[in-house]
């Protein structure tokens, strides 16, 4: 898990320096697939694919996370955490995972208004899978299983969804 923060964390470093943004991101990638061969049974040579994944939300409306490789076409373990301590209703996180090509701008919008099913328009096309509302220290697990794509995921909680993003890969 601590790997795969550290992944994201250098990989989101990238992204904010973003000049030469291909290469450097695939020999980042290539550098970490050999570390993780060294150190790990892993059968397959590609990076940080892992469909049994831990994501943490913070008081910084921050997920660990901001991209997220799987497998398409197998069982998806995610847990979410809320590693804050502030409460449920201040500051509130859950992970939900959108269709591509959703216009993530109105779907925040329409959960704004969907308060009485913590934020979770009931019904709404657009969801792929999600978590529950946690308060801090709470935890939730979802299984879910997609295809091939790339998928963005969000906090719907109000105001979060700007900056609590993510984009999960399914290879
Ligand atoms: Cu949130």
């Amino acid at each position: 898990m601590r790997k795969l923060f550290l992944l994201g964390a250098f990989a989101s470093a990238l992204i904010i320096s973003s000049c030469g943004g291909d290469q450097k991101k695939s020999q980042n990638t290539d550098a970490a697939a050999g570390t993780q061969k060294a150190t790990s049974e892993s059968t397959d040579a590609a990076p940080v694919i892992r469909n049994t994944v831990v994501v943490t939300g913070n008081d910084q409306m921050r997920f660990d996370l901001d991209e997220i490789r799987v497998r398409a076409g197998e069982k998806v373990t995610l847990t979410f955490k809320n590693a804050g301590v502030l409460s449920k209703e201040a500051m509130g996180h859950n992970w939900v995972l959108l269709k591509p090509a959703t216009d993530v701008a109105a779907f925040a919008t329409e959960a704004i208004a969907s308060k009485a099913t913590e934020f979770i328009p009931t019904g709404s096309k657009a969801i792929v899978a999600h978590t529950k509302l946690l308060g801090p220290n709470e935890s939730d697990t979802i299984t879910f299983t997609v295809e091939k794509g790339e998928y963005e995921y969000i906090c719907s909680f109000p105001g979060h969804y700007g900056i609590m993003r993510g984009k999960l890969i399914a290879e």
